[in-house]
């Protein structure tokens, strides 16, 4: 059963009033609020359509004066609450979001498991239906209003029985469901099975098919007269298994905007997700190229979407790892609708044991993708039934940082970073300080001992926690190092995959040249010998050596930062029992990588550092 300890509103009273509507909901916040600080300050709300979303906040002495949209209000009035409780004092705000949809994808099953989950079991499902505490729903949308996340799809995209039926004998349930988000401004969205005609007794799911579509339509009728703000459908097709428009020789583009003709009466979107590649490659092919694959599907069909269909696509290429370059498709696509997918369920990066805050990493994907290419975000959610909602305490940051990153993605990390840790922990300055350090830092001491240089893949198959260098090397996923005793890596340039043509020139060329490509990114792009001599001078093996032996000393020196601060008990005691885990994990990691290219390489660490035999 989840707490309140680690969550950012937690200096909020535990329950709100029932509200109908997003306005009311900032009413009772405010004055809640208000009453507490016992200051004598008051608050006057003005509705103002003309501002959508955002909102304008004046001080008149003690009074706040908040004009806004429907939803813009409630915004507003939690920017001034956090803003107080960060010690902000009474200050005029503006503000308005980048992206109109701030969705977070939850990979909830109906049986209650929660697909790449590491926080507990669902907050919604159990057992096969809805089953949850109202209290703790209308709770979720608090957090998720004062994060400003706007959009919540309740179930996996993996659609496992019986969630087909959420759009046909669940609707009661849907609709109930809605309702209590719907005063904190979250609309839900679902994700649909492509096949679901067939489940039906149609012959056929072909997209072209005249009954297919009236199927979708009447269907589409059916769930908006439940509920009517439904933001849309989610779907992953032709992707892992899922059905899909290829099945009966059908594009992408003619698959989504048949589902976009059904919605479109309703004002509803199509979320269509690029996540596609072939998952049964053999390991022997080394000319098809997992990352080349979405670009050449989806690059051609640029302009062929309908207008309320959005494409959404990973950050990466690949698959959410821990280093991977921006996917080619958000810099190319002009004529498509895009979200950037975004995941806060760590599953290759530690799993909510291992700390991993992401505002840096998020910071380095705007750097290169410019913010208007791109219409929304979503993020596949950390929540769950645990006591601690995102698992780590720490990982709630997260969740709070994504809210703020689709708000206005030019926020600083820093600052997402120092906002969380002040209004969640009441600390010092030093201590603060050391807090937002050790998060800052912790994406890079966890780059360092985990698979080097943008290599990707070095992960437990399937769980994907933990090292396993040759775990994926002859399996069917696409996902190789081909490391041998000579060189690691895979040649993406035009003389290798062509991955690397992919993208606009400017960058093509940065990572295709060898004396310019990143570091970081220097094994995803080009395939080096060991005795390859990077830029300041170490060799590419040395540098793998020494990156592994640093993370690792990163993760110790973590562990005595956080043993230092005077952190709430519960919070503390998960906190350092998870960073045990971490460095037990940290250690294995920097073993057993150092050791397996040491076998291959014969090289010693220059440094005569322990490198077990
Ligand atoms: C929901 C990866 C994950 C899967 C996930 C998939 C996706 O393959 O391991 O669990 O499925 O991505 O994003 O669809």
């Amino acid at each position: 059963m989840n707490g309140f300890d680690g969550l950012w509103l937690k200096k909020l009273q535990r329950t709100l009033p029932p509200c109908e509507t997003p306005a009311e909901t900032a009413k009772a916040e405010l004055s809640a609020f208000f009453a507490d600080r016992g200051l004598g300050e008051t608050f006057a709300l003005a509705e103002d359509e003309a501002l959508g979303e955002g909102y304008r906040v004046c001080w008149e002495g003690a009074c706040c004066r908040v004009a806004g949209g429907h939803t813009g209000l409630l915004y507003g009035a939690y920017d001034v609450i956090l803003g107080l409780l960060k010690g902000e004092g009474r200050q005029d705000l503006a503000s308005a979001p980048q992206y109109p949809l701030r969705m977070l994808n939850a990979w909830d099953n109906m049986d209650g498991s929660v697909e790449r989950g590491y926080s507990g079991r669902s907050l919604w499902f159990e057992g096969g239906r809805f089953d949850y505490d109202p209290e703790r729903i209308r709770y979720l949308g608090r957090l998720l209003a004062s994060a400003h996340i706007n959009v919540l799809c309740l179930n996996n995209v993996n659609v496992h029985a019986p969630a087909q039926e959420l759009v046909s004998g669940m609707l009661g349930d849907l609709k109930a469901f809605a309702a209590l988000l719907r005063p904190f401004g979250v609309r839900l969205m679902v994700s649909i099975d492509f096949s679901l005609p067939l489940s039906a007794g149609l012959p056929t799911a072909d997209p072209l098919d005249a009954g297919v579509r009236e199927f979708w339509k009447a269907l589409a009728d059916r769930v908006w007269a439940e509920v009517p703000d439904l933001a849309g459908f989610l779907v992953k097709a032709d992707s892992e298994h899922r059905p899909g428009p290829n099945a009966y020789g059908r594009t992408h583009a003619e698959g989504a905007n048949m589902l976009a003709e059904a919605v479109v009466p309703h004002q509803g979107v199509v979320v269509w997700r690029a996540f596609v590649y072939d998952c049964m490659q053999d390991w022997r092919d080394a000319q098809t190229d997992r990352p080349c694959a979405a670009y050449k599907i989806y690059q051609p069909l640029d302009g062929d979407f309908r207008d309320n269909v959005i494409l959404q696509v990973k950050n990466g290429p690949y698959d959410f790892q821990v280093r991977e370059p921006v996917s080619p498709l958000l810099l190319s696509l002009k004529k498509t609708h895009l979200a950037l997918e975004v995941q806060l369920a760590q599953e290759y990066t530690g799993q909510q044991i291992d700390l991993y805050a992401m505002p840096p990493m998020w910071r380095e994907i705007f750097d290169v993708l410019p913010k208007e290419n791109i219409c929304s975000m979503a993020a596949v959610s950390n929540l769950g039934r645990g006591y601690f909602w995102t698992g780590h305490p720490f990982a709630a940051l997260n969740l709070y940082a994504y809210g703020r990153l689709a708000w206005q993605p030019d926020t600083e990390p820093g600052r997402m970073i120092g906002d969380w840790v002040r209004l969640t922990y009441d600390l010092n300055v030093e201590d603060r300080e050391s807090l937002c350090r050790l998060l800052a830092g912790s994406r890079n001491a966890y780059e360092k001992y985990t698979a080097p240089l943008g290599l990707c893949w070095m992960v437990v198959p399937h769980t994907h926690y933990g090292p396993c260098p040759g775990g994926y090397e002859f399996d069917l996923w696409g996902t190789y190092h081909r490391a041998d005793r000579n060189a690691v890596g895979i040649d993406r340039t035009g003389e290798g995959t062509g991955y690397a043509l992919q993208y606009p020139e400017k960058l093509h060329e940065l990572y295709e040249n060898l004396d310019t490509c990143p570091d970081e990114m220097l094994l995803f792009f080009h395939r080096l010998s060991y005795d390859w001599v990077m830029r300041d001078g170490r060799t590419l093996i040395q540098r793998i050596y020494d990156d592994h032996f640093e993370g690792y000393e990163a993760v110790r020196a973590m562990a005595e930062t956080l043993r230092a601060l005077p952190l709430p008990e519960n919070d503390k005691a998960e906190a350092e029992s998870r960073m045990q885990r971490q460095l037990r994990n940290a250690r294995e990691w920097r073993d057993v990588i150092n050791t397996f290219f040491h076998r291959l390489s014969g090289v010693s660490d220059a440094r005569g550092r322990r490198i077990y035999p």
